[in-house]
């Protein structure tokens, strides 16, 4: 069967007869029992709420849009809630103008909280603290996820939120239009960074075919994302440049954010999300660190970027945070030259304890 023939109904349609396009072995064969599970919980009950971590990026949003869309097309009231306000590269994503930002309103009670891309419950922010709900649902591919929900559905294997959200859409059977193949393929887009990540594979590229052929464009897309900066953000990326370190051996970079330059050049801390990549840029450089000032200078994000040489996600949890492999974070309670003073050795005594990758050149 091809795409756009699908029937609206709560019955489960076997996936493989689902799937338009020759796949390799994946993740989902092992979980086709959890993804069944969850779509009858969800058939049986009518209120949803999605949310997603705090400065949520594409592949959180996405995923939002994306499982709101399959749900309301199944007959269900759904709202998107985030604690964040959005960044303002991803506002092309169709149906954004639907999330709302939490602000203090009174919220109904609802059914099924669906926590998405999100690797812990405090990830959502205190307005979790707010929702009345039966059940907590736990949808995320990040291997740090600490399995907070009533029912979890976590894939380290999975490249992005969005990649899952992709095989309940085709568990369902719901036919992928224009507008829902943009927010997944953006998804997936991002969180590969563009499909260059180790979590690439020929699956991913499989995925993306078939969404770009359901009219996923990428010209379009990749537009929006990376040449409509304003002004503003590039001046805030020349500051940030400005603080770079670079450790001895050349293996470390990073560099300090402030709020301070975020005001000088009028730019949220939402929309300064992507200058996380900058340490890990330069060439040599295995580990890329960027220091984000947060709550009046009271707390740092701490972002770290890695080539493969040592786990990410090891280092944030050693801070109390989380992530994958090559790109993870945790936020510290401290100012931002307390937070390189303790983060900074840490991350040149593990570095240095393993060799260089070998490399192609
Ligand atoms: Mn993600």
């Amino acid at each position: 069967m091809g795409e756009g023939e699908g029937e609206r109904s709560g019955r489960i349609i076997p996936l493989m007869d689902r799937l338009g396009v020759a796949t390799l072995p994946s993740f989902i064969d092992l979980t086709m029992k959890t993804l069944e599970h969850i779509w009858n919980e969800f058939s049986e009950k009518e209120h949803f709420l999605l949310s997603t971590h705090l400065l949520p990026d594409a592949d959180a949003v996405s995923s939002e849009l994306a499982l709101a869309a399959l749900l309301r097309w199944s007959g269900k009231r759904c709202q998107i809630i985030n604690e964040s306000s959005l960044p303002e590269v991803i506002r092309f994503l169709p149906g954004i103008e639907k999330i709302q930002t939490y602000e203090g309103q009174s919220l109904d009670h609802f059914d099924f909280l669906v926590a998405l891309d999100c690797g812990g419950r405090y990830r959502m922010g205190d307005f979790v603290g707010s929702v009345s709900y039966e059940r907590l649902v736990n949808i995320d591919h990040h291997i740090s996820n600490d399995r907070f929900g009533d029912l979890n559905w976590v894939e380290p294997g999975a490249c992005s939120t969005a990649e899952m959200i992709l095989e309940l859409v085709d568990l369902v059977g719901m036919p992928i239009d224009s507008d829902l193949a943009t927010c997944l393929y953006t998804g997936i887009l991002t969180d590969t960074v563009n499909f260059c990540s180790s979590s690439t594979t020929p699956r991913t590229h499989e995925i993306a075919a078939r969404l770009v052929g359901l009219g996923a464009r990428p010209e379009a897309v990749s537009r929006e994302l990376y040449r409509s900066w304003s002004l503003g953000k590039f001046n805030l990326q020349a500051m940030v440049i400005e603080t770079l370190h670079i450790s001895d051996g050349g293996r470390i970079a990073w560099a300090r954010l402030t709020q301070e330059m975020c005001e000088r050049s009028g730019v949220g801390s939402t929309d300064a999300l992507d200058l996380v990549t900058l340490p890990i840029s330069i060439d040599g450089v295995e580990v890329g660190v960027l220091f984000r000032e947060l709550d009046g200078g009271l707390a740092t994000k701490v972002s770290f970027r890695g080539e493969g040489t040592v786990d990410m996600s090891r280092l944030a949890i050693d801070f109390g945070g989380g992530g994958h492999p090559a790109a993870s974070g945790c936020t510290l309670q401290m100012g931002v030259e307390q937070a390189v003073e303790t983060v900074v050795p840490h991350v040149i005594e593990r570095v240095e304890s393993v060799q260089s990758p070998i490399r192609l050149h």
